[in-house]
């Protein structure tokens, strides 16, 4: 039995909604505008619980874990891209891609870690032309021998420090690459998992060691329109729950010396703290932000976003805060225990819901309502808004992007599992 709307029942419906936004001085079709070119950065990595093409028998490390065995994971670049393309097709509108620098296509040889070089990325970048995606990337400093004592870029041993600042060098190098290519800038992201699991009694030193590596891996000046660096902060990760080196007082410090973007994930503070409430502080002193939209859950930093309170408020933080081209949204989720496709599917799908909601609002006349002391208005109003009818207005999008309205997409996705996934264990 098909249960889904017709065209006819959404677009009437849609009509409808939009003159219920009309009266509130909100105009439905520019917000589908804004929200048709504002893309979403998708992480490969969901695809195959982290495991990337280089050694497939090299467990997770680095103080991130994926849990679940649900089968169909990618184990190739091309199995990647055929199941990025199934997600792509179900998510409105046109999205990017956030690639981790174990997902080259080595055809065939056997590739270390810094053997990583730009052209292994081609056939990423001629798929990423085809399908119009931009591309952001990043150096993959974790399940790696060399950070098997769980140091990296601010390591005591030299060696180890030299190795990964070559990589993340390397990095840079191949998000340029790619940047220049696709003519759209890549947003390279270093994040490291340097920390103890106890106590330390030097903190300092391994700070002062990652400032020194970090300025060795950004020395070479890049051209920013191919080619933006952002660093990322974490309160803590498993194993290293008492100190991480690259906290938030860190990089928020390195960044704004250093004018790099600085990478905000929302499962990296402490379960009280919220990015939404970070973004205007971070952006009065940067130009730009990166974002790894995600979701903590307890100890997890990483499951799939969901419609919460806190995803409306970092994307009602970026519209009200006119910052919508100041802020690149990544994500940054992993769940093995589900169809992989449906968790990027479902996780974006939220995403840009979220953000159509906050376009949805009447930003001014909420502002004006503050500016003018009147916060009983505010609170009325900002209530009001949540019974207002944007399903309708999501669902005439999908209509109009030409992807599945409703949860008519998980058709398409079981469709692809019989075919395709559940063939590959
Ligand atoms: C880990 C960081 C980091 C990773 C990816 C795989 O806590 O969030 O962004 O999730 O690099
Ligand atoms: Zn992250």
């Amino acid at each position: 039995m098909n249960n889904s709307p017709s065209e006819q029942q959404i677009n009437q419906t849609y009509e409808l909604a939009k003159e219920r936004y009309a009266a509130l001085g909100v105009d439905t079709d520019a917000a589908l505008g804004l929200l048709a070119q504002t893309p979403i950065s998708l992480h490969c990595w969901q695809g195959d619980d982290v495991v990337g093409f280089e050694d497939p028998t090299r467990g997770l490390s680095g103080g991130i874990m994926a849990t679940g065995n649900y089968p169909g994971k990618a184990r190739s670049a091309d199995e990647l891209r055929s199941d990025l393309d199934m997600a792509y097709s179900l998510i409105p509108g046109s999205h990017r891609l956030n690639l981790h620098a174990i997902y080259g296509d080595s055809d065939g040889e056997k590739l270390d870690r810094n053997d990583w070089r730009p052209h292994h990325f081609d056939k990423w970048i001629a798929w990423a032309k085809e399908n119009n995606h931009g591309i952001d990337f990043n150096p993959t400093c974790f399940s790696h021998p060399m950070a098997d004592n769980g140091f990296t870029l601010a390591s005591l041993d030299k060696g180890v420090r030299d190795f990964w600042i070559e990589h993340c060098q390397i990095s840079r190098e191949i998000g340029a690459h790619i940047g220049e290519q696709l003519g759209t800038a890549c947003v390279t992201n270093v994040w490291i998992p340097d920390g103890y699991k106890d106590i330390p009694v030097n903190r300092r030193i391994h700070r002062e060691l990652l400032k020194q590596s970090l300025d060795d891996v950004f020395a070479k000046p890049l051209d920013p329109q191919h080619h933006l660096d952002a660093v990322e902060a974490k309160l803590f990760g498993i194993g290293s729950e008492s100190y991480v080196v690259g906290s938030h007082e860190f990089y928020m410090g390195y960044a704004v010396s250093r004018q790099t973007l600085l990478c905000l994930d929302a499962g990296h503070y402490h379960p009280t703290e919220v990015i939404s409430d970070k973004i205007s502080s971070v952006l009065t002193y940067l130009d730009e932000v990166l974002l790894h939209v995600s979701r903590g859950v307890r100890w997890d930093s990483d499951h799939v976003v969901t419609l919460t309170d806190e995803l409306q408020a970092i994307m009602q933080e970026i519209v009200r805060g006119d910052y919508l081209n100041r802020v690149h949204i990544g994500l940054d989720f992993f769940d093995a225990s589900i169809n992989r496709v449906a968790a990027w599917t479902i996780g974006t799908r939220n995403t840009v819901k979220a953000l159509l909601m906050a376009l949805l609002e009447p930003v001014s006349h909420l502002q004006t309502l503050e500016k003018e002391g009147d916060f009983t208005a505010r609170l009325a109003l900002l209530e009001e808004l949540k019974g207002m009818p944007f399903g309708a207005v999501w669902d005439a999008y999908c209509l109009r992007q030409g992807v599945p309205v409703g949860i008519s997409f998980m058709d398409e996705i079981r469709r692809y599992e019989n075919d395709v996934l559940v063939g590959r264990d």
